[in-house]
């Protein structure tokens, strides 16, 4: 048992010092790193296509998508012109951050937002530090109110709160201001937002947080 824990620590603190590796090697160029996690479906993808309409012409951004299996999530990103790598697991839940050092590389190093889609998966991918600067928790409202507190470590470890499908509230027993209330009991610190992909409800609100944290990281830079 005492054995297994600490071959535990030591994978842990591995990728502890890959994440530290790429948080500075991005934030000395200005790239603001983000780390999207979520369930399964709560609806990661939809918002980067959202956000690749947005930062068109005025923002460069690439992404780098994490799935058990798959291309079909890079696909969908660079179908809006944005480039996009894609990761497969091959069975790990879960992000780690020396399968982003691997990528970086070939990632440009003139680009201003590098968005990290983990896994669909609410609990292990928070976990591990992947280097970024800003994590978002997405909570889409058919996945319940009560979610934030059953499955702590996202919400208390994201500094930012993504309540997705707002479309969907008139249709749903889902109490926005418990989602919230819960969360923020958890972390006090978090950013909330609400948004909805269909409507476009919050996305501006959102677009101009994400520009503005990574100008004031820039500034900090300077
Ligand atoms: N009604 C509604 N549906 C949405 C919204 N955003 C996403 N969806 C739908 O939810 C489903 C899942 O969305 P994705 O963006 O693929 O979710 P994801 O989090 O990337 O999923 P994984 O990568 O598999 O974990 C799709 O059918 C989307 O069309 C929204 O704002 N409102
Ligand atoms: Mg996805
Ligand atoms: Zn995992």
């Amino acid at each position: 048992m005492k054995k297994q824990l600490y071959v535990l620590r030591d994978i842990l603190g591995t990728n502890q010092k890959v994440a530290a590796e790429i948080k500075a090697a991005c934030e000395e160029r200005g790239i603001l790193v983000l780390n999207l996690m979520s369930s399964p479906g709560a609806g990661k993808t939809t918002l980067l296509e959202k956000l690749a309409e947005r930062l068109a012409g005025r923002h460069r951004m690439a992404v780098i998508e994490g799935d058990i299996e798959t291309e079909r999530d890079a696909e969908r990103i660079r179908a809006k012109g944005v480039p996009a790598w894609q990761i497969t697991t091959g069975g790990a839940c879960h992000l780690e951050a020396r399968m982003i050092a691997r990528v970086l590389p070939e990632v440009s190093p003139d680009i201003d937002f590098l968005f990290i889609e983990n896994v669909g998966n609410l609990v292990c991918p928070a976990g591990y530090d992947l280097g970024e600067r800003l994590r978002i928790v997405l909570l889409s409202s058919p996945e319940g109110d009560d979610k934030p507190k059953k499955y702590p470590k996202a919400f208390l470890t994201a500094q930012v709160l993504v309540i997705t499908k707002s479309d969907l509230f008139p249709h749903l027993p889902f109490d926005v201001e418990r989602a919230k209330s819960e969360a923020l009991e958890l972390n006090p610190g978090l950013q909330v937002f609400v948004i909805s992909a269909l409507t476009g409800e919050g996305l501006d609100d959102l677009t101009a947080f994400l520009v503005a944290s990574r100008e004031a990281l820039r500034a900090g830079h300077a």
